[in-house]
């Protein structure tokens, strides 16, 4: 385009008006940048912070982020990076930081290093944070001198300002999110010190302070890398190895890394990340390894003489018993791919992890031949028994569970047939499923009563599963089918699964029992936000005529309050502790606990799979030190079971 003296626009107009309807486009459509509005989104904005940290991490000029929850309920990010740069862009007439932190997109415009983050939701970058807090106010420090400005709603509160001089380097964020746009505004603690956790973890030269409300800090910093992840991961499970198994390399400017373990459990647990990124769905480099810790294991077992007696070949299958393990992995260019867009489509990236692995493996077993042995003799476990298994099925048993159409005679089935509108209560004991039975909307609303206790799926195979009346029962309600091929969760039956157990420690387990069953099982019901918790209320408190339930001691205290203020303090007030759903009539418990119309439920969510991976291992799995330690430690959370 020819510039002219006369052209009116001038360019520095043209980036205000480009700022302003880009902040504004934030505004207006905050999912499409967050996620969404609620806690998950206002997570989010730390980690975009942060992650700009990371890639001067990345790129080797940090290792130190400090992230403070203030009591104001802003949040305050620094690190000791280069500094976000504030020389003018010579165009623009702006300061870069400015240009950062308003434009919509402008995070990319600066060369950060071959590892830029580009997955999903990642990487929109600080202007977005920007824009969707009430205020914001940056801090660099660089060349011995100190820059700040000031942000509200996105747009500057004055120019980029020298401050002084500074002996730091790096860069200090805070920021307040809006309440304006979020729904929820208070930053939880335990989510924010999971993903830093986890940070530290995948970074080893890094450390990260979390600094809460309160004052009080915790530092997370892990020489070990992942090694310490794995072993942090099977805390609560008895390991096969003395340590864990690590592998390093570089290829083609793409960075592996990796540690595994195998416990006497029958889970498998593989986290993968790319760039940082937990890779849901996993991807090619989660394939690479499984092909080159298959392949490598198998044929140093035949080399050495350890399949001998062995009269089936091990399939890949039979190596996922047991074994933890996490990938992670940086590359230039990542490819996202699958439903949440956390699946590695890459295909160069499986033959780099496939022959890294397969070397260093290699290497490794080498000079460590007893690890060799030992895993071996897992995985020989874990054949015959899926042999034992196949047999077993054989004879009718997965017949009768899985392919049999009828449904399991304790269902009290609903009327209508459209999963979506229907709901599946899955009620502890029989007294509490009459009272259910008779109180819900048959239309619409299915009822499955459990006798006792389920399986712990947590300490049994596959096929002792299946032998399980009650998980069978459940199985054929929900008519998924079960099983890595056979699942098949578009044949859910019912759009909503509730859990409802009693407000009891035995509640609590049955609870947990189900949830682990999901977890480890159907885990994608939980991750399309199928499965529910109901919550029956603690109290009933009556004082004449008047009756309100309570949901906890709080609620319970005003209503007492207010009963007699009414009636002037003159009332007697009667309280009623419900400790089993049996305790209410039908119509309390369609009332307080089934109506749609007045029941809340809690949606369990898996917000971080390793964490929940951390809460079953310990709740459920053979070590008691730990589940002590974890049950002294988060009985004050037990009202708020999200895993
Ligand atoms: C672009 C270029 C340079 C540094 C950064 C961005 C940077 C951004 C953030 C955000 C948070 N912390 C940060 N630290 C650095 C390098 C400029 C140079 O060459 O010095």
């Amino acid at each position: 385009m020819l510039e002219t003296g006369t052209q009116t626009p001038s360019s520095y107009a043209a980036t205000n008006i480009q700022v302003l309807d880009g902040i504004e486009h934030v505004r207006l459509r905050p999912a499409m940048y967050i996620g969404d509005v609620h806690s998950r989104g206002l997570h989010h904005l730390v980690y975009e912070i942060v992650d700009n940290s990371i890639d001067e991490t990345l790129g080797g000029y940090n290792d130190y982020i400090f992230v403070a929850l203030n009591p104001d309920g802003s949040v305050t990010v620094i690190d000791r990076g280069r500094g976000i740069p504030v020389d003018m862009h010579p165009e623009k007439k702006k300061s870069a930081l400015e240009l950062v932190m308003t434009l919509i997109g402008a995070g990319g415009k600066f060369d950060k290093g071959a590892y830029k983050v580009s997955g999903g939701l990642h990487g929109v970058g600080a202007s977005v944070v920007n824009a969707l807090s009430e205020w914001c106010e940056v801090e660099v420090y660089r060349d011995g001198r100190a820059y700040f400005q000031r942000y509200e709603r996105g747009v500057p509160q004055g120019d980029v300002r020298d401050i002084g001089p500074s002996d730091q380097r790096g860069t200090k964020t805070t920021f307040k999110p809006d309440h304006l746009i979020f729904k929820a505004t208070e930053f939880r603690k335990d989510i924010i010190i999971d993903r830093m956790r986890e940070l530290a973890f995948l970074n080893k030269t890094l450390s990260i302070t979390v600094q809460d409300s309160e004052g009080n800090e915790e530092i997370f910093h892990y020489e070990g890398g992942l090694k310490e992840f794995v072993q942090f991961t099977d805390q609560s499970r008895i390991k096969l190895l003395k340590e864990p198994v690590y592998i390093y390399g570089e290829r083609e400017s793409t960075i592996v890394e990796l540690a595994l373990q195998y416990n006497d459990s029958y889970q498998e647990n593989v986290f993968s990340y790319v760039n940082n990124i937990n890779t849901h769905e996993g991807g090619t480099h989660v394939t690479g390894f499984r092909k080159a810790l298959t392949r490598t294991l198998n044929a140093y077992a035949q080399k050495n003489d350890l399949l001998k007696n062995l009269k089936i070949t091990l399939t890949g299958d039979d190596f996922k018993e047991g074994l933890t393990a996490v990938i992670s992995v940086k590359v230039a260019e990542p490819q996202f791919e699958g439903q949440t867009k956390t699946k590695l489509g890459n295909s160069e990236t499986q033959s780099i992890v496939e022959s890294i692995v397969n070397e260093q493996l290699a290497e490794f077993i080498e000079s460590n031949p007893n690890v060799l042995k030992l895993i071996i003799e897992k995985v020989k476990g874990a054949a015959m028994s899926r042999e034992a298994a196949r047999k077993a099925k054989e004879l009718t048993r997965r017949k009768s569970v899985l392919e049999s159409s009828g449904l399991p005679g304790k269902l009290a089935d609903c009327s209508i047939n459209d999963p979506e509108h229907c709901e599946l209560y899955i009620v502890e004991g029989d007294s509490a499923g009459g009272s259910a039975k008779q109180g819900r909307d048959r239309s619409f609303q299915a009822i499955l009563p459990l006798k006792g206790k389920i399986l712990n799926v947590e300490k049994a195979r596959l096929h002792k599963m299946l032998e399980n009346e009650e998980i069978k029962t459940i199985i054929l309600a929900l008519g998924t089918s079960f099983g890595e091929e056979e699942f098949s969760p578009e044949k859910l039956r019912y759009g909503k699964i509730i859990i409802m157990t009693d407000a009891d420690v035995d509640g609590a387990h049955i609870r947990t029992l189900l949830l682990t069953f999901f977890f480890r099982y159907m885990r994608s019901l939980i991750e399309a936000g199928k499965v529910f918790i109901a919550q029956p209320p603690l109290y009933l408190v009556k004082s004449g005529k008047d009756q309100q339930y309570a949901w906890d001691d709080d609620e319970r205290n005003t209503i007492i309050e207010s009963m007699k203020k009414m009636q002037k303090g003159k009332a007697t007030v009667h309280i009623q502790r419900y400790k089993g759903l049996g305790e209410m009539n039908p119509e309390q418990l369609w009332s307080t606990t089934m109506d749609p119309a007045h029941r809340s439920l809690l949606q369990v969510s898996v917000e971080n799979a390793m964490e929940a991976d951390l809460v079953f291992s310990t709740l459920m799995g053979d070590k008691v030190e730990p589940r002590r330690d974890f049950i002294e430690k988060n009985a004050r959370y037990v009202r708020r079971l999200d895993v």
